[in-house]
């Protein structure tokens, strides 16, 4: 095909600052400025999705496709519309500027009439997507392996009852994650997308979870034999398109990883929208993954919190990333995960520019948030309170109790004497609130004050 996919946009989007009124420029990231000494590109890792990007035409359950995606026009023959569409998903990173990109198997290359000719597909497209990152520099963050859109994966792929339908996910995840290791991966991600039931009339919970865990082990054991150095990520979801799924959310993937000795093979790749169906806030899920340390890396999305299902949105809300933010950094920042747009355009966002549109706001958000959460590091007084909090823990009792010294009948004559005698103390969360927003604030100020040097 060879021609310009997004003609309205030429070169690379600039850096405009937040007086721009060209909405094709960045307002805030600039993938070169330091933060806590180090670039904010190094900081954020950004990604672009090929799925919904790329593959998806803007259907839904009551209508069909309203995108204009030229490369997915069903006259083309599969091959070359898979090559064009390449051409289109790297014209768009290399126009965004941002570093990596995500993928499925059957995102980049068509399904075959076997096995066999699905692999041969994706094997011709990769000599392609190899030589497109040649030329553009553009890296993979993760690969994947799509176990979920096939109709023999309809009762789960590892936990299906049929020990063949087992044996290909197996063998799609084997071809999977060599062509992620072939292109130099940073991760490999599996999503349980349909690992879980529909009804418990039919399913054996106990079986499923032996299957899944021999399927982890399986897929462990193959990464250290092929010396794929990249980190193994579960994603964590509660449940869509199944009614439950078993990767529930940070705590429950904990559980399962360490009930099968896991828990140093796999991280998690966490989803805002994810943790919305959990039930959680997104800072909730981040915060639990790296207290458990299994943090890895990150989709970024939203959902609504009116509708309850996984709208995917583009993320917007500074307020609610800072926090995400602020926990990654407290915890040492990203090493080999980033922020993955597992996003989506509304269905009415028809034109190609608006891919643009969508990543732009949300690499800004990211950006912003990474400096509210730079500004919260180096204030340094939520840490403070934090540490005064648990002060006494360090002391000669909380020690003695978590050294095991102590037995609950000598704590408990301590206290008979009236030598332990504790008062309350407040939590102060609405001072804690308030130093939050008062961060947000001073980001603000700052900006403010750096545009109004730069123009006068
Ligand atoms: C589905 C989802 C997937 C995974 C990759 O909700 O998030 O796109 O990220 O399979
Ligand atoms: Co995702």
């Amino acid at each position: 095909m060879n021609q310009d996919f997004f003609p309205d946009v030429e070169g690379r989007i600039p850096f405009g600052g937040l007086r721009s009124e060209d909405p094709l420029s960045f307002k805030v990231y600039q993938p070169d400025r330091l933060v806590l000494g180090k670039r904010m590109e190094d900081h954020l890792r950004i990604a672009v999705c090929y799925w919904h990007s790329f593959n998806w035409p803007g259907s839904d359950v009551f209508g069909s496709g309203t995108f204009d995606r030229p490369w997915n026009d069903p006259r083309l023959d599969p091959m070359i519309a898979a090559r064009a569409k390449l051409e289109a998903a790297f014209e768009f990173f290399d126009k965004l500027g941002v570093p990596f990109f995500c993928f499925h198997d059957r995102d980049m290359a068509p399904e075959g009439a076997t096995f066999a000719e699905s692999t041969a597909n994706l094997q011709a497209i990769l000599d392609d997507a190899e030589a497109h990152m040649a030329r553009t520099g553009v890296r993979l963050l993760w690969g994947t392996a799509n176990l979920f859109s096939h109709p023999r994966y309809t009762a789960g792929a590892a936990t299906n009852p049929d020990p063949e339908i087992f044996a290909v996910a197996a063998a799609q995840v084997k071809v999977m994650l060599e062509a992620t290791h072939r292109l130099g991966g940073a991760n490999y991600v599996l999503w349980g997308g349909r690992e879980g039931y529909e009804t418990l009339l039919n399913t054996d919970l106990a079986r499923e979870e032996q299957q899944l865990a021999r399927f982890l082990s399986l897929v462990a054991e193959h990464k250290h034999r092929i010396g794929f150095k990249g980190a193994l990520l579960l994603e964590p979801k509660p449940q869509e398109p199944t009614k439950h799924q078993y990767d529930y959310d940070s705590a429950t993937v904990y559980g399962f990883l360490a009930r099968h000795g896991l828990e140093h093979e796999y991280r998690v790749n966490l989803e805002a929208n994810h943790a919305t169906l959990a039930g959680h806030s997104f800072h909730h899920e981040v915060a639990t993954a790296v207290s458990l340390g299994i943090f890895g890396s990150i989709d970024a999305n939203r959902g609504d919190y009116q509708n309850g299902w996984d709208t995917d949105q583009f993320p917007n809300s500074v307020d609610e990333l800072a926090l995400t933010l602020y926990e990654i950094l407290r915890g040492g920042g990203l090493t080999t995960g980033g922020f993955n747009f597992d996003a989506k355009l509304r269905r009415q966002s028809l034109d190609r520019t608006d891919l643009f549109h969508g990543h732009i706001g949300g690499i800004d958000t990211l950006a912003r948030s990474l400096l509210v959460a730079a500004e919260l590091i180096e204030r340094g007084a939520l840490e403070a309170r934090r540490a005064e909090r648990y002060a006494g823990w360090s002391g000669e009792l909380g020690r003695s109790i978590l050294s095991g010294e102590v037995l609950l009948e000598m704590l408990a004559g301590r206290v008979l004497t009236g030598e332990i005698d504790p008062r309350p103390v407040s939590g102060r969360q609405e001072l804690l609130e308030n130093l939050v927003n008062q961060a947000i604030w001073a980001v603000d100020a700052a900006v403010d004050a750096a545009e109004d040097g730069a123009a006068g």
